[in-house]
């Protein structure tokens, strides 16, 4: 078993709902259990700003699927829910991005984790570090030591 941590995203088509789906849709994958779930955070898009605000939130899995197979169930149920082919850095109804898997570092053409951008991220450290608050990315550091650098004055948590 692999612990795994998904990134979710969402800004259009009432992105809590989309966000509380999609983890249910994540309990159902084969092989692999929800451990844990962060609240959700609010924050402005970073890229294009005549966006609506963004939504985000961090699951913590185990799973005895590879790395490839766990990026085919996050597209399926990207898809389920209706994504739309994304433009880059527009809106999105789902975004599901494996964020770490394991100590792992992949980098190929379809998967880069740790994910590329985790580091600039508050909407992916702050829930990060709030489920399991040791968290270290590998070749990155501690989610929480991370986020201290870049600060968090930019997110709501929301219920
Ligand atoms: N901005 C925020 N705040 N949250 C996201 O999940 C997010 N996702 C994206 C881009 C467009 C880069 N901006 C985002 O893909």
């Amino acid at each position: 078993m692999t612990i795994a941590f998904i990134g979710l995203g969402s800004n259009i088509k009432l992105p809590k709902q989309q966000i509380k789906s999609a983890i249910k849709s994540i309990e159902g994958i084969a092989l692999t259990q929800v451990l844990k779930v962060s609240s959700l955070y609010k924050s402005k898009p970073i890229g294009p700003q005549n966006q609506n605000d963004y939504i985000n939130a961090v699951a913590k899995i185990d799973t005895d699927l590879m790395p490839l197979e766990l990026l085919e169930c996050m597209q399926d149920i990207e898809n389920q829910q209706g994504r739309i082919r994304k433009e880059h850095w527009g809106p999105r109804t789902l975004d599901l991005d494996i964020l770490m898997f394991g100590e792992e570092i992949i980098k190929d053409d379809k998967l880069t984790i740790p994910h590329a951008e985790i580091e600039n991220r508050s909407f992916v450290l702050a829930p990060l570090a709030e489920i399991d608050p040791n968290c270290l990315i590998p070749d990155k550091g501690m989610a929480r030591d991370l986020l201290a650098i870049i600060g968090q004055e930019d997110l709501e948590i929301i219920r």
